[in-house]
């Protein structure tokens, strides 16, 4: 777990000292980190040298995990769907939420919802958006999967129109078959909230594109995840949790910078599983991977504020996706694009 984040000259004083290191090639860099389990050495916490030497001697003795684990902590991440995530011209990336479901539309998969969501997603393009995710059936706590058929209705014209435009768009989906079509139409994403391990013939599909995929944690499915979520250890269980989504998605073919990861706010977790993943979200970036997070609107934040009605917890979510980019996130999913774009600014100029 890295501690002691620095931005800005601190960071690149730090690093030249060999007092730090960048946090996945960011703006960020840390000076201490806290390293658990059996061979944790001392009471675990160590400067950025001791971590080194610790890694240096575990290789010599053939254990090359600690050497590798910190690689993948530091190095820059590469260019992720068409996104620029490390070096110039990084910036936070916004992923804009359109659901083109009977709840959000006239009623998905006619034409007068088709038209309105392409509306509605060039409208989240404009006020900044990076990329549309656009999905067909609602994974909110409590919500009933819909047929395959129904779900392909509802988003494969409003993907085709946005590719055609020259849209970035990423699909929303748990199922080869949605996953295959948005694939022919020309989407940039595949965004899973199963980490691509719902659907059998998934990985495959993946895997004989290009196109690369956020692996998302879950705990249960969407019908029953906050039945009692329960975990030994949230930070640990959820990371090894996308540690074994990534591996199978590796063994699968998929080829490492295809893959990003992200923890799954509200997904099979209590009000306190949430603040601990938040706080403690830069030991994700020990995955290797970019972290995408999606906050925005969800019950946690109303359950902190009171607001029950989610489109009134925008600054909740605007609070929770900076608590995000302090951490080196790189990409957060969201409802309000332009209110979050106004606040990434602020905070980016602010580093
Ligand atoms: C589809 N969807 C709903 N919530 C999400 C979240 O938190 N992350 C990702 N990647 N997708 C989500």
């Amino acid at each position: 777990m890295p501690l002691g984040l620095v931005s800005g000259d601190p960071a690149i004083a730090a690093c030249a000292a060999g007092a730090g290191l960048a946090l996945a090639g960011g703006a960020f860099a840390f000076t201490r980190v806290r390293v658990t389990g059996a061979d944790a050495p001392g009471d675990g916490v160590l400067s950025v040298a001791d971590l080194l030497r610790w890694a240096t001697q575990a290789a010599r003795d053939g254990d090359d995990e600690p050497g590798e684990l910190v690689a993948r902590m530091s190095r820059p991440r590469p260019d992720f769907a068409g996104l620029v995530l490390s070096g110039t011209g990084a910036r936070p990336r916004i992923m804009g939420v359109c659901n083109v479901t009977p709840d959000s539309f006239s009623d998905g998969g006619d034409h007068a919802a088709t038209e309105q969501a392409v509306e509605f997603a060039q409208r989240l393009f404009e006020a900044g958006a990076d990329i549309i995710d656009v999905g067909g059936e609602s994974t909110r706590p409590g919500a009933d999967p819909v047929a395959v058929e129904v779900e392909l209705e509802r988003v494969l014209p409003v993907i085709e129109e946005l590719a055609a435009q020259g849209v970035p768009v990423s699909v929303d989906t748990r199922r080869a078959p949605v996953m295959r079509a948005a694939i022919d139409a020309g989407v940039a994403l595949i965004n899973d909230v199963s980490g691509l391990s719902d659907d059998p013939d998934a990985r495959a599909i993946v895997a004989a594109s290009v196109v690369p995929v956020v692996l998302m944690h879950m705990q249960g499915t969407p019908e029953t995840m906050q039945d009692d979520p329960t975990y030994a250890d949230v930070v640990d269980d959820v990371y090894d949790a996308l540690a074994l989504r990534v591996a199978a998605c590796l063994d699968a073919g998929i080829a490492p910078e295809r893959i990003a990861i992200d923890p799954g706010f509200g997904f099979g977790k209590t009000l306190a599983h949430n603040l601990e993943l938040l706080s403690a979200l830069a030991q994700f970036h020990g995955l290797g991977c970019p972290t995408v997070v999606g906050l925005s609107r969800k019950s946690f934040i109303g359950a902190l504020t009171g607001e029950e009605d989610p489109r009134q917890r925008v600054a909740g979510s605007v609070a929770a996706a900076l608590k995000a980019l302090d951490q080196g996130a790189q990409i957060a999913r969201v409802h309000d694009v332009a209110e979050t774009r106004q606040a990434f600014e602020v905070w980016r100029a602010a580093l």
